[in-house]
């Protein structure tokens, strides 16, 4: 997500060699404050940021160590600003949340990807409403969102905006919801009407938080636009949407600190699971190539059932691991988000993200393949795989619309596999598995002594 900066990062600390060597501690800011600017981080964020990290490790004595503590503690300084960090509660439910921003900056989107994570991972009952009614098209792609993470929507086409929110925030009371999010209509530019109407909405709602969406790839456009709409409307954070886009992710550096108001949430893909929460420690880590551990434990944590995940292994203990399981896991896998997004998380695994890309699971051939052979099974053979003699092999082939090549090399895959599993859940498993996770990690990965 952040690969440009985490690159720039290390070819600057690569500067670094003797302990007490101005000249080498120039030749490290300097190379950092180049590739800082060619990340599209703003100018003054980065005289600032070179300014403090040189101060910084002077003092403490030059060399490698100082200078990434300088440079932690300097990048935690610029991403912290005053404000909720992450997805904050109101004392009294249910937080109200209006969505604000310009037309195409992934508001809808967002509106929805905001209550797949506050339903996944907080357990939060959540209300959407549609407050947008200038498009018919806007309705109903909110309405197709809402009814694929099962979420409760309010909307009426025929209602002012300021009616629907009012009805919604009455449901919200007396069926005890949680948190209700409002999606609004934007355009293109800033004009009077589209504040005027805001302005209504925000006095009916009146909510908790007001969250400005704004489209990473329109670089310090975005943070223009955010200061119109704080001083305007007022904002209380900024998500940053299509940074999946913005290979750079210089704004996402500099916004907080330009706009006055903490960045609070990333959106970095078109699927609902494809955001996550910016604290600024965090991502810090993640930025230094340390990796994001406590933000991919609640991810999957919130996701894997834990019930289900033990009688996994016990399967796989076995070695009774079969088709269905693996539907199972390909299903939970999913609400997980981009392969590549939770690989950039592990620890010196950022290299490995890079070079796997992003693996969709929805579109991958060779998933669709295994797919397609699933669904041409019967449920005992899906039970139990060793039933599949050649005469069940050719039909399911037919079935399925593979060849029997094919077939029988997604069978070998996962009979392998299976075994894989099942040697890596016995004793000694884990040390193979980091085993083998450092061989491909071949050198790369994190700096080492990163303090956390
Ligand atoms: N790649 C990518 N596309 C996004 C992201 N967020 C939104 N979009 C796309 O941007 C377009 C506009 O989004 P929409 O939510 O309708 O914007 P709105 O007009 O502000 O409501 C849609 O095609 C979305 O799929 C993101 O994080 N990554
Ligand atoms: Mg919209």
């Amino acid at each position: 997500m952040f690969d440009t900066l985490t690159d720039s990062f290390k070819n600057a600390i690569g500067k670094i060699r003797f302990h007490d060597d101005e000249k080498a501690l120039k030749k490290a800011t300097s190379e950092l404050k180049k590739s800082l600017l060619k990340a599209d981080v703003h100018h003054k964020v980065v005289k600032e940021l070179i300014t403090t990290v040189e101060r910084e490790t002077k003092k403490s004595g030059i060399g490698k160590d100082n200078f990434l503590r300088a440079l932690q503690s300097e990048l935690t300084q610029i991403l912290t600003v005053e404000g909720n960090q992450g997805f904050v509660f109101a004392s009294k439910p249910p937080t109200v949340v209006l969505m604000i921003g310009l037309q195409g900056s992934g508001k809808t989107t967002t509106t929805g990807k905001l209550a797949y994570f506050l339903k996944e991972q907080k357990k939060k009952k959540v209300l959407v409403v549609a407050a947008d009614l200038q498009r018919l098209a806007a309705v109903e792609q909110l309405r197709q969102i809402c009814s694929h993470i099962e979420v409760e929507l309010v909307a009426d086409e025929n209602a002012s905006p300021v009616e629907i929110v009012k009805r919604a925030l009455t449901k919200a009371e007396n069926e005890l919801y949680d948190v209700v999010l409002i999606d609004t209509a934007g355009r293109l530019a800033i004009d009077e009407e589209l504040m005027d109407e805001l302005d209504s909405v925000k006095k009916a709602a009146n909510p908790d938080e007001l969250f400005y969406v704004a489209d990473a790839m329109t670089g310090q456009d975005a943070v223009r636009t955010a200061q119109t709409f704080k001083e305007k409307i007022g904002i209380s954070g900024v998500i940053l949407t299509k940074f999946d886009g913005d290979s750079k992710g210089g704004v996402a550096l500099g916004l907080a600190q330009q706009v006055g108001v903490p960045l609070r949430f990333i959106g970095a893909g078109e699927k609902m699971p494809d955001i996550e929460q910016f604290l600024p420690d965090r991502i810090v880590s993640r930025l230094m190539g340390a990796g994001d551990i406590e933000s991919l434990a609640e991810k999957t944590g919130a996701v894997i059932d834990e019930k289900q995940a033990k009688r996994l292994t016990q399967k796989i203990k076995k070695g009774q691991f079969n088709f269905n399981d693996f539907v199972e896991q390909m299903e939970q896998m999913k609400k997980l988000g981009s392969m590549k997004s939770l690989l950039s998380m592990i620890p010196g695994m950022g290299n490995m993200a890079k070079q796997i890309g992003d693996m969709d699971l929805d579109n991958s051939e060779e998933v669709n393949r295994i797919k397609a052979l699933i669904s041409s099974m019967t449920p005992k053979e899906r039970e139990n795989p060793d039933l599949l003699t050649n005469s069940r092999k050719r039909r399911i082939s037919k079935g399925a619309g593979l060849d029997q090549q094919q077939v029988n090399r997604i069978l070998k895959q996962f009979k392998n596999a299976a075994k894989m599993a099942k040697k890596l859940s016995g004793k000694g498993g884990m040390k193979q598995m980091q085993d083998m996770m450092s061989q491909m990690q071949g050198g790369g990965g994190s700096f080492p002594g990163v303090p956390r």
